[in-house]
């Protein structure tokens, strides 16, 4: 099996320059794994349990073990669909790597959640530019077990469908709540703030940086205050934004986001990086020691 995926184009977006792969769903691959790719799973896997211990909300830790997963082998997604579908009725999909937004959205609004079939290279352990199996499987796949955040993310993805049909500017608004909640969320609990988000939990440098640095903002959770913050997908977040519960993510996509949109169209963008004077201000962050992702 060549293990290298069809890269089929790239696209131009505010975000960059990414790459957007063949559209259809595949077969996982399991039994052309080779011995290396498992060990990345394993080495990977391991760092990260140790270091999400006190720093991954609870629902994080509990719900990837009630998978079974272990860092002995890449799961199957047939063996891991078995406990999500008795749990949630949600699905994984093996896809080749980043999806058209429309398709994306679709699998969301019908509880399928597409995973990179291929894993990243022994090389690049710390940062890979897009997502692949170890940041789908162990990033976004352990939340999906939590019905309320299920049902957010089945939200988003319908929201996505009407977003796409209504426009550019809908669309960005619309993916920056995806960004600041589903990929680098964090939550606050009686024992302190944790995280929650894909993006953080796959990345070792980032879990310790988005909780102990001083350098980046944690703001409340503020639906239209995330719809205008601009990202970037390069650099560890110079902004975070603190939801209290999974039922206020569920709650703030309960509205139309239509007249919400409409009123951010007429409002200047923020930058990732401000802090704005009716924020909710957790931590202010000093701005300084602002990490390039991968460094760290
Ligand atoms: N495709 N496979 C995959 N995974 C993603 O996380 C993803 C995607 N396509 C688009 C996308 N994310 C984001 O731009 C969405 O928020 C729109
Ligand atoms: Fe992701």
């Amino acid at each position: 099996m060549n293990t290298t995926p069809r890269r089929v184009e790239h696209q131009q977006t505010d975000r960059g320059y990414i790459p957007v792969y063949t559209t259809a769903t595949v077969e996982q691959p399991w039994a052309d794994y080779t011995p290396s790719e498992h060990e990345v799973w394993a080495t990977l896997f391991r760092r990260q349990r140790e270091v999400l211990q006190g720093r991954a909300c609870n629902e994080f830790l509990e719900n990837q073990q009630r998978f079974g997963m272990t860092p002995d082998t890449i799961p199957k997604f047939q063996d891991l669909n078995k406990v999500l579908k008795a749990g949630t009725d949600w699905e994984i999909v093996g896809v080749e790597g980043l999806l058209p937004d429309e398709i994306f959205f679709d699998h969301l609004a019908n509880r399928r959640f597409p995973v990179t079939w291929w894993i990243r290279k022994p090389e690049q352990l710390d940062y890979l530019s897009e997502p692949d199996l170890f940041h789908d499987l162990f990033g976004h796949v352990p939340m999906l077990l939590n019905p309320v955040f299920a049902d957010y993310v089945q939200a988003y993805g319908r929201g996505g469908v009407k977003a796409h049909k209504l426009g550019a500017d809908a669309l960005m608004n619309l993916t920056r709540l995806y960004w600041y909640t589903v990929e680098f969320g964090l939550i606050n609990t009686p024992e302190g703030v944790r995280i929650y988000g894909s993006g953080i939990v796959s990345s070792k440098g980032e879990s310790i940086y988005c909780l102990e640095s001083d350098s980046p903002n944690r703001i409340g959770f503020d639906l239209e205050r995330i719809m205008r913050t601009q990202y970037k997908i390069d650099t560890y977040q110079q902004t975070y934004f603190v939801i209290d519960g999974f039922q206020q993510l569920m709650d703030a996509t309960l509205p139309d986001f239509t007249p919400i949109y409409a009123r951010l169209e007429d409002q200047p963008a923020f930058p990732a990086g401000s802090v704005q004077q009716d924020d909710r201000v957790i931590h202010r962050g000093t701005g300084e020691g602002w990490v390039k992702t991968g460094d760290a």
